[in-house]
């Protein structure tokens, strides 16, 4: 691909119409909670700007993020993450092996200095000094922060490089680390999830590629715009459970209407993501909307915090109600008790008013 081949050039050449990138940029300038006067400057950087060199590093990780991306059911999402940008390294997919795939990332760093993106795939290893993650014979850690001293920025996508997932999981045996851990002097953009949604990594690129800055992050360091909301707040089940309508088991009646999974282990409640809002593969499902529950896999330690189907402690906390900018890390479990509680009160009201009585126990409930 010619250097100065534009986004919308390279899109052309590659068979998508005027149409379709419109309509792309019309998508992430929606997902993006950009003002719709924003939309021709997305228009115009990706007519205009050459192409982003991006080095991607797969770390300690089982590759579940590389392929959410290259499933997207959207030809343009995984196009402009692996044909539009320049990816001038990423080990499962380049065709160069060995000394030659080193030289092409020692060529990106040496020739954009300062300006690459860095995406990495995968937690860091700190036990018996990085060993349990080698790449072309140095430890990946150790790679890592040779790769991200020179870049702009660093993406840390998926749960594996923001919060060390599964691999970080008691007893971490190879102390897997967060990116953010190793990574000190550069910006670092945590897009979490298990893995994350495509659409999710798209959208925070093509903010860098028209303003030429990260966008806007939480206090975890998300970008805003995908990571705000709870599952729960705009879950096609919600209504269920402001009803106090609960499946209370796989195979159960409520089950077969749809009703809220929450007494199922549901962490919709205290997990930011934009699944519920965004959907996966294009928009025709999330996991709470196929019926499974959703296990928070883009909140840091879910594995080891969130047993799966295990539905939380009912405890009571005020945190309820809080958005990702005042609730922190520590209060997330705290939510989902006070959400508990919430499902609680709305089930004893519920049965109040199947029963037509009140009690003195209700009262106190409220
Ligand atoms: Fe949806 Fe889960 Fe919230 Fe129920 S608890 S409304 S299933 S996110
Ligand atoms: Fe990791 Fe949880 Fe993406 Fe699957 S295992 S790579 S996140
Ligand atoms: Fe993960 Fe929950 Fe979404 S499990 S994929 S954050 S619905």
């Amino acid at each position: 691909m010619p250097e100065a081949e534009s986004y919308y050039q390279l899109a052309r050449r590659r068979g998508v119409t005027r149409r379709d990138f419109l309509k792309f940029c019309a998508m992430m300038g929606a997902m993006l909670g950009l003002d719709a006067a924003e939309f021709p400057k997305i228009v115009h950087a990706l007519e205009t700007k050459p192409r982003l060199p991006v080095i991607y590093l797969n770390l300690q990780e089982c590759t579940c993020c590389t392929e959410s991306l290259l499933r997207s059911a959207h030809p343009l999402i995984s196009d402009l993450i692996f044909n539009m940008i320049s990816l001038d390294y990423m080990e499962p997919l380049q065709a160069a092996a060995g000394k030659q795939a080193e030289a092409a990332r020692l060529k990106t760093m040496k020739d954009y200095p300062g300006s690459y993106l860095l995406v990495v795939e995968g937690s860091a290893t700190l036990g018996d000094g990085g060993v349990y993650c080698t790449i072309g014979g140095v430890s990946s850690t150790e790679l890592l922060k040779e790769v991200a001293d020179s870049a702009a920025a660093v993406i840390a996508f998926g749960s594996c490089a923001t919060n060390a997932c599964v691999q970080g999981a008691y007893p971490n045996p190879t102390q897997a680390v967060p990116v953010r851990r190793i990574v000190k002097n550069k910006p670092v953009i945590d897009v979490p999830g298990c893995p994350p949604i495509a659409e999710v990594i798209t959208g925070t690129i093509v903010h860098y590629i028209t303003y030429g800055k990260i966008p806007e992050l939480t206090n975890l360091g998300r970008p805003k715009a995908f990571y705000q909301h709870r599952v729960h707040d705009n879950c096609v089940r919600r209504a269920f459970f402001d009803a106090g309508q609960f499946v209370e088991s796989f195979d159960d009646a409520g089950a077969k209407q749809g009703w809220c999974l929450y007494k199922v282990g549901c962490k919709g409640p205290t997990t930011y993501n934009a699944c519920a809002i965004t959907e996966w593969n294009d928009g025709v499902s999330y996991p709470v909307k196929s019926g499974h529950p959703c296990i928070g896999c883009s909140e840091n330690n879910y594995f080891d915090n969130t047993p799966l189907y295990t539905h939380l402690a009912d405890i009571p906390n005020d945190a309820i109600g809080k958005d990702a900018d005042t609730i922190g890390a520590g209060l997330l479990g705290l939510t989902g008790m006070a959400v508990a509680v919430h499902a609680g009160m709305t089930a004893v009201v519920k049965n109040r008013e199947k029963n037509g009585k009140d009690s003195h126990h209700d009262k106190n409930s409220r």
